[in-house]
Formats: structure tokens, sequence, C-alpha cells
């Protein structure tokens, strides 16, 4: 007998662990229009069991089906190598990142290092400058761990005046997720030893732009780390091989890539990057100096723009959230353009500055829907609607944008980005 299926909100949301409940809702026959297996099924022997496949390989790559699975690449045109390209986040699951998938923000290109010439310099306000090479570096204690990085440019095209077109990795796709591991920046500083009246560190990175940021010594010697790898491997050169910066949570600006020398000092540097760039422009004419941390964000990946959805009947909302506070403790979806809401299950791990993968089922019944969620963290932090957003922070504001999503569903399936 099958159980009563629980609406938790309206227009079809249903109860977080509806799913995972055996017999509470039987998906086969209504929506996905499933056969009944015959027992030929079982022997009807396809191609390639006829003959061994292909054999071993040294480096592996993934299906030639799943080849159209690429980032969406944005270059700065009139510049060499300048841009960005965003992760496909609505083909992702789970919440990490493949390196191949990563996003890229290049400021003047990727560097082609040798690790055997590239060395890091510790200097400034210490009591011995130090230099080390690749090798020394690979000899210090090292810690692993899952961690997002975001641009703080990214869902930009968001707060243009028209919902822009596009998927959601298009516009909301400077978001990653990696195993990140390397040395804690503290035990190299302390190994410098720090002056006292040492505040910031400037850390510059080893690319044609010189990019360079002030982070403040707090942080530095906080959760900092110099990462050498990235999901297992040695980071990727198109993101920082062979070692970054790597700040949890702060915007993805200040993680410098191809890091080569960090400068201890008194004050903030004031670059390019923190002034003229990064930094918020309020109504009044000023700027916020320093926005390091991103906000509380999260956004449905699936179903999104691009992704039709198919017959009527039963679907999982899915999608990533994450905050620079710490953990993500709730995600609230509605599917009726934000009149109630229904709290989402939050996916095992759920880990400090991490993306959390959030699902929850839905039964579309073919109205017009608009599906959104909301994210609220550990410290009670909300996500913001858009509205919200632009009333406290202008409309002019373009970096930052951790405002809710909406998706508009048609009655056809089509998905559609929109403002509510
Ligand atoms: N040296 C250097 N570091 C850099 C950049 C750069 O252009 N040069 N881009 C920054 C920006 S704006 C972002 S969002 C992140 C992007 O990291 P990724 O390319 O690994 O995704 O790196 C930051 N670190
Ligand atoms: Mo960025």
């Amino acid at each position: 007998m099958k159980k009563n299926i629980e609406f938790v909100a309206a227009n079809g949301l249903l109860d977080r662990r509806s799913f995972l409940k055996g017999g509470a809702i039987t998906f086969g026959s209504g929506s996905l229009g499933l056969l009944t297996a015959s027992p030929s099924s079982a022997t009807d022997w396809p191609n390639w069991m006829t003959k061994p496949g292909t054999g071993l390989s040294e480096y592996s790559h993934r299906s030639s089906y799943e080849s159209h699975i690429l980032r969406k690449t944005a270059p700065l045109l009139g510049t060499d190598g300048s841009g960005s390209s965003r992760t496909p986040i609505q083909y992702l699951q789970g919440t990490i990142t493949p390196n191949n998938l990563h996003f890229e923000r290049h400021h003047s290109g990727i560097p082609e290092i040798d690790p055997e010439q590239h060395k890091l310099l510790i200097h400034g306000l210490v009591k011995k400058p130090l230099i080390f090479d690749m090798e020394q570096l690979h000899r210090y204690p090292m810690i692993s761990k899952i961690q997002f990085l975001e641009c703080s440019g990214n869902s930009r095209p968001n707060l243009s005046k028209i919902p822009p077109k596009g998927s959601c990795g298009d516009i909301h796709g400077m978001i990653a997720c990696s195993e990140w591991t390397g040395i804690p920046l503290n035990i190299l500083l302390d190994e410098a030893g720090l002056e006292k009246d040492a505040k910031w560190v400037l850390a510059e990175g080893a690319d044609a732009a010189s990019l360079t940021r002030s982070v403040p010594l707090e942080k530095a010697m906080d959760d900092a780390i110099l990462a050498l790898y990235q999901n297992g491997e040695k980071i990727y050169p198109a993101n920082g091989y062979p070692i970054r910066l790597f700040l949890p949570g702060y915007e993805g600006n200040i993680s410098v890539k191809w890091l080569r020398q960090l400068k201890v000092t008194q004050k903030p540097m004031m670059t390019r990057e923190e002034t003229s760039k990064y930094t918020d422009l309020m109504p009044n004419g000023k700027s916020l100096m320093f926005t390091f941390k991103m906000g509380i964000k999260s956004v449905i990946t699936s179903p999104s723009p691009s992704l039709k959805l198919g017959p009527l009947g039963y679907y999982e909302i899915s999608g990533i959230a994450w905050s620079s506070n710490g953990k993500v403790k709730s995600v609230e979806v509605s599917a009726d353009g934000g009149s109630s809401w229904a709290e989402a299950e939050l996916s095992e791990p759920i880990l400090s500055k991490s993306l959390t993968r959030f699902r929850i089922p839905w039964k579309r019944d073919g109205s017009p829907s608009i599906i959104m969620s909301r994210a609220i963290d550990e410290n009670g932090e909300v996500q913001p609607s858009r509205n919200q957003l632009i009333s406290e922070k202008g409309s002019q504001v373009s970096y930052h944008n951790n405002s809710i999503q909406a998706w508009y569903i048609s009655s056809d399936g089509e998905v559609e980005n929109v403002y509510v």
C-alpha cells in the first residue's frame, strides 16, 4: 500500500525525505514512462559486450558521450588571456568541482611556470626573511580542506535591468569547491617570525598581471593555506600551479594564484584589486573598503535554464548552498514564487565554508511555476532577495551579489530566468 504523499508547501513541494522513505512515491509509470522489463532484456547483449574493450591508459578522460559538458568561456576582448570561464554547475552533482571544469579568472593569462625555477619569498616585517623552492615547501606539514572558491563578480549578470538569458553556469558558475591541500600559512609566518607591528600581508602572483592583494594578518594566521594540490592532483596551471594562496570564504580575487611573494606590512597596500576593482560602490558615491567575505548564498542548479523538463510528475529540485560564515544551516525552497517555503534536505557532508548540496522532491502538475531557494547559515544570516540587495547596496552594485535566484518553469517545461 502506498503511503499518503505529504505536501509541505504550495504547488507540489513534498516532504524532503519522501524520496528516501521507500514506497512513498513511485516514479515509474507516471512520470518516467518506464517500460516493463521482459526476460530477453537480460540477454540482449549490447555491441560493447561482444568483444574486449579498450586497454589501460596512463591518464583518464571522461566518456565521449559527456564531452558537450564544457565551461563557458568569456575572454576579455582586446587582451591576451584575460577574462573568465564558468563552471557548468547545471550539469554537476554532489559538491566537488572536477579540476577540468573549475571556473577560471585570469587578469593576464596563465603563466607557464617551471616548478624547479619557482620560488616563494616571505619578507617585510619579519625577523628572518625566507625564500623557499618548491621541493622545500613540499616537506612542510600539510592539511586538506574541502572549501569553496567564488569570484566576487559571480552572478553579476543578474544585476542587470533585464534578466539575462543563459544557463545557470553562465550566470552563477564562478563558484567551485575543491579539496585543497597545502601548508597552513601560519607555519611559515611563524618560522619567519612576525615583528610586533605586523598587521597585513601583501601577496603577489607570478603572472604578467602580477596580481597583488593585501591580506589581514588575522586571516593569514587563521585558516589561510598555501595550496599545492587540488582534489588530490597538483593544482592545475589555470588555478595557480605550482602554488596558490587560498583564503577560505573570502572573495576569489584574494586567493592569489602562482604565488611568488608575501610581504608582511603594517598597513594594507591599497592595490588596484582592492581600490578601483573589487570594491562595492554605495549609493552615496563612496566605496566600501574591503568586502572579503562572500555572503550566504544558494542556487537551484536543476531544474534550470537549458535543462528542459520532460513529462509531468515527480522531479528532484537540487542545488548548492554556501557561506563564508561557516556551515549552511538550512535551505528553503519555494515553488510558488516565494509565497510558501519548505525546508530542503541537506546532503552530507555539510562542511564549513564549503558547498552543501540540497534536494527536495517536487510534483510538477504543469501549471507555470516559479522556483527559488533561500539559504540560512549557522550565524543566522539569511540570503537576501534581489530587491533587498539592491535597496541596501544601490542599483550600481556589481560585486558580491548573493541574492535569491528565481527560475520560471512554463507548462511545457521550459525554464527561464526571472526577477520576482
Ligand atoms: N596571480 C593571480 N591570482 C589570481 C587572479 C589572477 O588573475 N592572477 N585572479 C583572481 C580572481 S579575480 C579569482 S576569482 C580567482 C580565480 O581562481 P581560479 O581561476 O582558480 O578559479 O583567482 C584570483 N587570483
Ligand atoms: Mo574574481
